[in-house]
C-alpha cells in the first residue's frame, strides 16, 4: 500500500490526565507527515475528526468516566474507520488517548466483516486494555478498548447499540504487558487472547513472538490493525505519556517490531495512542513515535530481501 491517510483523533476523555488532546498536532509538529512523504508515499491529511454530541449514554454498571464524551468519539471514529477501511489508502489514526480505539478497531471490524475477511489485531501496550465497565478499577475508558472490540458485554451505551462485528479474541496478539489488573487478567485468559509480557520479550525476543502471529494473518488472508500505545515503550525513551510503567520495549525492540510489520506487508490500519505532549520532553516522544511509524512504512538503513509470510 503506497497511499496513506492521516486522521487526527484528539480524544482525552478516556482518562483523568489532560493533554492527549494535543497529540495529533504534536505528530504534525514532529514531522510525521514529512517523514512518510520522504519515503515516497502518497499522503493525505484529513485533519482532525470531531466527536458527535451524545446525551443518551448511561451505564447501569460501573462508573465509566466521561461516558457521554467518549461515546461521542466512539460513534464518530467508528463511522470514520468503517468508511476509511473501504478506501484505497491505509488509515493512520493520530491519537488521542487509547479510548480512540473503541471506535477505530470496531469500525475496522465492521468493514472486515463486510469484506468477508478476518480482522487480526496487534496490541502494543504495557496494559491489556481489556477491562469492562464492571471490572475497571478506575472507570477510565482508555483501559477498555480491546475488551470492547472483542465483544465483551455491557458496552452498548457507547454506540447506542450492539456491535455489528467483533474481533475474535483468538486473532489478537498483545506485546509488552507489564501492568494488568487482576480481574482484567482473568478476562484475558478466559477469552484466550495471545498475550506476551515483557518477560516473554526478554526470554524469546520480539521476533520469535511476532513471527508466528504474522504467519497466521497471512495464512488466513486477514486484515491487520496495529494499535501502538506510547507506553509500550520504555519511559526512559518515551516520557510523553500519562501512565508510565518502567521496563518497556527498547528503542531497538520497538523498531524491529515496526520493521517486521513493514516487511510482512500485512498492516491495513494503525493507531498511534496515548501521546501526551503536555508531559513530553522537548518533543522527543512525538519524534520517536514518528520515527517508529516511518519504520513501519519502510524506512530502513540497508536494503534487504523482502520477506513473505
Ligand atoms: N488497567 C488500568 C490502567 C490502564 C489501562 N490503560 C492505561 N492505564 N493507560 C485501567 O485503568 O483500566
Ligand atoms: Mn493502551
Ligand atoms: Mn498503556
Amino acid at each position: 500500500m503506497d497511499k496513506i491517510v492521516l486522521l487526527g483523533a484528539p480524544v482525552e476523555a478516556g482518562n483523568h490526565q489532560r493533554g492527549c488532546l494535543m497529540g495529533p498536532d504534536a505528530y504534525r509538529s514532529a514531522g510525521l507527515p514529512e517523514n512518510l512523504a520522504a519515503l515516497g508515499l502518497n499522503l493525505r491529511d484529513l485533519g482532525n475528526a470531531e466527536p458527535l454530541t451524545v446525551v443518551d449514554a448511561r451505564s447501569p454498571i460501573g462508573k465509566p468516566f466521561e461516558l457521554q464524551k467518549v461515546a461521542g468519539w466512539t460513534r464518530s471514529l467508528f463511522a470514520h474507520a468503517r468508511t476509511l477501511a473501504q478506501g484505497d489508502a491505509l488509515p493512520v489514526y493520530l491519537g488521542g488517548d487509547h479510548s480512540m480505539s473503541l471506535g477505530t478497531v470496531s469500525g475496522h471490524a465492521a468493514a472486515a466483516q463486510e469484506a468477508g475477511r478476518p480482522l487480526f489485531v496487534l496490541w502494543l501496550d504495557a496494559h491489556a486494555d481489556f477491562n469492562t465497565f464492571e471490572t475497571s478499577e478506575t472507570g477510565h475508558l482508555h483501559g477498555m478498548p480491546l475488551a470492547y472490540a472483542c465483544g465483551l458485554p455491557g458496552f452498548e451505551p457507547l454506540l447506542g447499540e450492539s456491535l455489528v462485528a467483533t474481533v475474535d479474541p483468538g486473532r489478537v496478539c498483545i506485546l509488552g504487558l507489564r501492568s494488568v489488573d487482576r480481574s482484567e487478567g482473568r478476562l484475558l485468559r478466559d477469552a484466550g487472547v495471545e498475550a506476551h509480557d515483557m518477560r516473554a520479550i526478554d526470554e524469546a525476543g520480539v521476533e520469535r513472538l511476532l513471527e508466528p502471529f504474522l504467519e497466521r494473518v497471512a495464512t488466513e488472508g486477514g486484515y491487520l490493525h496495529v494499535s501502538l500505545d506510547v507506553d509500550f515503550l520504555d519511559p526512559v525513551i518515551a516520557p510523553g505519556v500519562g501512565t508510565t510503567v518502567p521496563g518497556g520495549a527498547t528503542f531497538r525492540e520497538a523498531h524491529l517490531v515496526m520493521e517486521m510489520l513493514h516487511d510482512s506487508g500485512l498492516v491495513s490500519s494503525l493507531d498511534l495512542a496515548e501521546l501526551n505532549p503536555f508531559l513530553d520532553e522537548r518533543g522527543r516522544t512525538a519524534r520517536l513515535m514518528s520515527d517508529l511509524t516511518a519504520s513501519l512504512f519502510g524506512r530502513r538503513v540497508l536494503d534487504r530481501p523482502t520477506r513473505s509470510y
